[in-house]
This record gives C-alpha cells, structure tokens and sequence, in this order.
C-alpha cells in the first residue's frame, strides 16, 4: 500500500469522487467494473483522471460489471470493485451482491445516491439501495458526508476481505461526490464490535481434535470454500496425506485437492459422487472445515453424518451449530488451525481397512456417461475439454445448471480459484462476464466459460465487452435448448410435463414436451450469427467427429469464440440425491 506521502492529492483539497478513487488505488485496486448514469458521472470523470493506475472496464449492464468484479475476485483471492449509478444501475447489482453474499466473495459494490436533499423524496432515479441491499451485504455504507469518505472506503476493504469475506457496498451521493475536503487516507477505522478471529485456536482444542483423529476408524475431511478464501489448500493437503484421511468437496471446494489424488473423492452433496456420499454417510468422524451444511450437500439433515461425530472449524462463528451441531466447534481461521493440526495429528491406527472400503464403491460406481452415444453428450464434451486444456493455466466458469454439475464433475481440477461457479445462490447468467473478470485479473491465463443456453442468454450482451475491451475468452455453449436442469426435474418428479423450460419457438412440439429427446429440427436462436454480430468467432457442431477439432480452433482461435455444441435435453445429472432426501434414496440410474 502506497505511504502517506505519495498518495496524491493528500495535502490539497480533493473532491469526494477523487477521494474515493484514490482510496482504491491505495488499497491495490487495478481494475474497476464500471457502467456510468448521471448519479456516478463525477465518479466517472475522476476514474479517467487515474486511468494509468487503474484500468475501467465498462461491461454492457450492471450485472455483467457485478460478476466480472467477482471473477476477478473469484481468480485471485483480492476484492472485485464494480460500480453503478443510482435508481436502476444499483438495482442491477443487486443480484451479484446477493451472489457474493452466499459465496462469500470480497466484493466493494459503489453506487451512485441522487443528492442529499433529493433523498427520500422519489426523486428521478432514486432507490433506497442501501435498505434494498441490507441482508445481502456483509456491511453497508450512505456517505453523507465528504470527511467519511477516506474512512469509509478503508473499512469497506478491510471488512470484505477479512474473516469471513463479503461484500460490501458504498452508496454516494453525487453532491457528496462534488464536495470537497482535505483527505486524510490514514485515518483510523471506526468498527466497534468487528474482530473477526484471528490466529489459531486453543492448543486444548487442536489437541482433542488430534485425539479423535487418533481414535477415528472411518474418519472424512468435508472441505468447502471457506478453506479455499482462507489459502489454506497447501495445509489441507499436507493435513490428507499426512493423515491418509480422504477428502470430499463442495462445490466452492473444488481444486484445493486435486480432483485425482488418490485421497480425494471429488464433490459431495446431490450430484456429488457415490462414494463420497457413502463414506461420509458412514463415517464415524467428519472433520468439516470452511463449510456451512448446506442443504444441497446434506439432504435431510438430521441424517447427514448421523453416526459421526462432527468437527467444525469456521471463521465466522454464526456457521456453527447453524444447521448441524458440532461436537467439536471451532471458531478459528482454517489456515492456522490446520497449520496448527499438521503439527501434531496422526494417521489413525485402522484407516486401511477404511480407504479399502472406499476404493470398492469408488470401483463399483465411478462417475461415467454413455461413451457409445452416437452424437455428443455433455459430460463428454466437458471431458474432452479437459484434456485438451489440461496443461495449461486454465479457469473456468460456468452458468448453472445441469452444465454446471457436469462441469464440477468431468472436468478435474487440480487448483483453487480455477472453477469459478455461482454456488450458494446458483444464478444463470454467472458464466461469462465472471469469465471476463477472471480474464482481466489473469490475461495470460486461458479462461473458459463452460455455459449452458439459457443461462448465457442472461448475459449475453457481455460479448461486447469481450470484444470491446479485448478480453478474449471461450464459451463452450452445451445447447440443449431447454433449461435442461428444470427439465431433468420435470422428468424425476413430475412426469416429465413441461412447464415453461423449452427456449425455442412455442409452436415446437418440444414446447409441450412431444420432441424426439434430441431436439428440434431448426435451432433457436442461431448462436454463432450473434457471436458475430459481437465481433467474436463462432461455430456450431453436432456431430461427435467435430468436437476435438471445434475445440482446437476455438484454443487456437484469437479472439472471443463461442463454439455451441448440439446436445441431447434428455441426459439426466447422475448420480442424485433428491432435495431434502438421504444417501438412502441415491438415484444412480
Ligand atoms: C437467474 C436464475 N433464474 C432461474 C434459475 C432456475 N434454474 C436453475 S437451473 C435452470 C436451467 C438452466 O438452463 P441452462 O443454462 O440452459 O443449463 P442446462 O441445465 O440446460 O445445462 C434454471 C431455470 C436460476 N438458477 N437462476
Ligand atoms: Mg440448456
């Protein structure tokens, strides 16, 4: 961070708009997300006034600025900035808060306030952005004054990146933005009641968990995103071998174990794999480290781990005993708390007979798709994507959907921040502009979105940033043409009626579910004359000779390249639990 002496302006009288700047650029800032409206414009005016400090991305709505910020948050580890103007800019980043929110990504959201008079007065453009954005924010700030703004702004970074992260929004006034002060960017924080845990826990309390580990016959470890925000991966894979302990992972877990060690099981939870549901099922010790028990890996939860008793370690204590009660609660930083376990805990005596147990249901029911389908299936798109891009820097996000799962399935991560996913609040439209943060944060690393139909015409309109700004991604587009998710669901548990999840012309026969389960005759809409009209490559395959070299030419292709892949709407997300249900009710086929 830059000293009291060079930040500039911090002697002279400074506008609030050029205040706030600066303090960004004190606090590391590179690159902003920002889509302007007469309430930002002097924020605006004072980002070009920095611009060979700090780069402006200006993404086509709100919400593409809003997930771009958290790509680049996501990819790195640092706070995503997105910025809009009042009334509806704000409104359009408030489900990206909400996502950060559920992910806990470290995200400073600023919003442009009609002037202070104005407020409360409906003025034009004018929402009450900060009650709006009240539970979703880890914090939230109006600006009502110009001498806060220095203040402000340092304790919005230091809340949304320590403990647990999150997001925080900045509301100002635009006449709070003209005024001016003499800024003072040391001034001290004012956070009574805020000291998130830090350091590690009481020696007593690793030394029972070691105890435990010692005395565990079938010990699991549930690690989830809190050990990715935490950089505790190297620790928690030093912790697995050393302890021959396996691992299962959420969703936001996935790379901080290679997905092929020995020891790792992959995902847990309703599409997780069988054995990882079985061995946590069984287990007579699960050591849940930054997780939160959420429904989606659980089931019902009063029958999640039944027979085991629980170790909880998180940072934020209002996780524990949330929704499953720890025997063991820790409140501690992952990190320290595993460095401090790694120095002391043992494999446990009996774990072969364990790790046996578990390599036969890996044996007896491996993850797997139909290899002799005759046109291309997701998973083995997915599949060989991976191994075309496995030896590179790779990052890749995705929509959600059955695409989604599919992803976090058949392609093996092996790093943290290397698949970025909308997990917690599970929106469409998450693929591509997190695609474009991620890509601004990393540009010599190859980025792809791994997208499904529905979900990435929510945000398709961010192909303009990626041509625009020259941010070159890839999107592989699995095209079923249905919200496929919502149609495997239809076809589990409602008879297959469709309701609203076909995304072509309504006089199609799929339209009320009478298709052949391949899909219609004329595609809609016709994918690669957009990626055009956007500037960007595209190309469109059906057959399953064509996919290797499709891929080839989107990796090798300069620019931003969609290449949308016809795929079956009938392929169901396997293995699943079904929500609120146990391992018990398992559907394997
Ligand atoms: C913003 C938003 N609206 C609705 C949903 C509900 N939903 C979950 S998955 C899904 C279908 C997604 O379709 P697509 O992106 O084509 O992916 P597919 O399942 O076909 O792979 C829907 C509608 C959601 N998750 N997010
Ligand atoms: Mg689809």
């Amino acid at each position: 961070m830059a000293t009291t002496s060079d930040k500039a302006g911090s002697k002279r009288l400074t506008s609030g708009a050029d205040i706030l700047v600066q303090s960004l650029i004190n606090h590391g800032v590179d690159t902003i997300f920002a889509y302007p409206g007469g309430a930002s414009m002097p924020l605006h005016q004072a980002l070009t006034r920095f611009r060979d400090q700090l780069r402006t991305i200006l993404p086509r709505h709100e919400q593409g600025g809003g997930f771009a910020a958290q790509g680049y948050a996501r990819s790195t580890g640092k706070p995503g900035v997105c910025m809009a103007t009042s009334g509806p800019g704000a409104t359009n980043l408030v489900t990206a808060i909400a996502d950060a929110k559920l992910d806990s990504v470290p995200l400073i959201a600023i919003t442009g306030q009609v002037n202070r008079p104005a407020i409360g007065s409906d003025a034009f453009q004018e929402t009450p952005i900060v009650e709006a954005c009240r539970g979703i924010t880890k914090h939230h700030y109006l600006v009502i004054d110009v001498e806060d703004m220095a203040r402000v702004v340092k304790e919005a970074f230091h809340i949304a990146t320590s403990g647990r992260p999150g997001p925080v929004l900045i509301d100002v006034p635009k006449d709070v933005q003209l005024c001016n002060t003499v800024p003072d960017y040391d001034v001290p924080m004012d956070l009574p009641g805020y000291y998130p845990p830090h350091g590690a826990p009481r020696e007593a309390q690793i030394r029972q968990v070691a105890a435990a580990i010692k005395r565990a016959r079938r010990p699991i470890i549930y690690a989830g995103g809190g050990v990715v925000a935490a950089d505790a991966s190297q620790e928690l894979r030093e912790f697995s071998r050393k302890t021959r302990i396996p691992v299962a992972l959420t969703v936001m877990g996935l790379g901080c174990v290679p997905n092929q060690d020995p020891l790792c099981l992959e995902m847990l939870g309703m599409h997780g794999t069988v054995y990882a549901n079985y061995a946590v099922d069984e287990a007579d010790l699960l050591l849940a480290l930054g997780v939160r028990f959420d429904d989606r890996v659980t089931g019902k939860v009063a029958e999640f781990c039944k027979h085991g008793k629980i170790v909880h370690i998180d940072v934020d204590a209002s996780e524990i005993n949330k929704n499953k009660e720890a025997h063991f609660p820790i409140v501690a930083d992952v990190k320290t708390a595993l460095a401090a376990l790694n120095r002391i805990a043992e494999s446990p005596d009996g774990i072969d007979a364990w790790l046996e147990q578990i390599a036969k249901w890996r044996e007896s029911d491996p993850l797997g798709y139909d290899d002799a389908y005759e046109g291309i299936l997701q998973q083995s798109a997915i599949h060989e994507l991976w191994q075309l891009t496995q030896d590179q820097d790779t990052i890749v996000t995705v929509g959600v959907g059955q695409h989604q799962m599919w992803t976090a399935q058949f392609y093996k991560f092996r790093s943290p921040r290397t698949f970025l996913s909308s997990s917690g609040l599970g929106t469409m439209g998450f693929g591509l502009p997190a695609a474009i943060g991620a890509k601004a944060a990393n540009p010599d690393k190859l980025v792809i979105d791994i997208d499904g139909d529905g979900s990435f015409l929510m945000n398709i309109q961010e192909l303009a940033t990626c041509c625009c700004e020259d941010l070159p991604v890839k999107v592989l587009l699995l095209n079923n043409q249905h919200l496929g998710m919502v149609v495997q669901w239809e076809d589990r548990f409602m008879q297959g009626n469709r309701a609203h999840t076909y995304l072509g012309p309504i006089h199609h026969p799929e339209a009320i579910g009478q298709g052949d389960g391949l899909g219609p005759e004329e595609r809609y809409p016709d994918f690669v004359s957009i990626a055009k009209g956007f500037g960007c490559g595209g190309a469109s395959i059906k057959k399953k000779a064509d996919l290797v070299p499709a891929m080839e030419e989107m990796l090798a292709y300069p620019g931003t390249f969609v290449l949308d892949v016809e795929v079956p709407y009938q392929e169901h997300v396997l293995p699943m639990i079904p929500s609120g249900m146990t391992v018990r009710d398992l559907i394997k086929k």
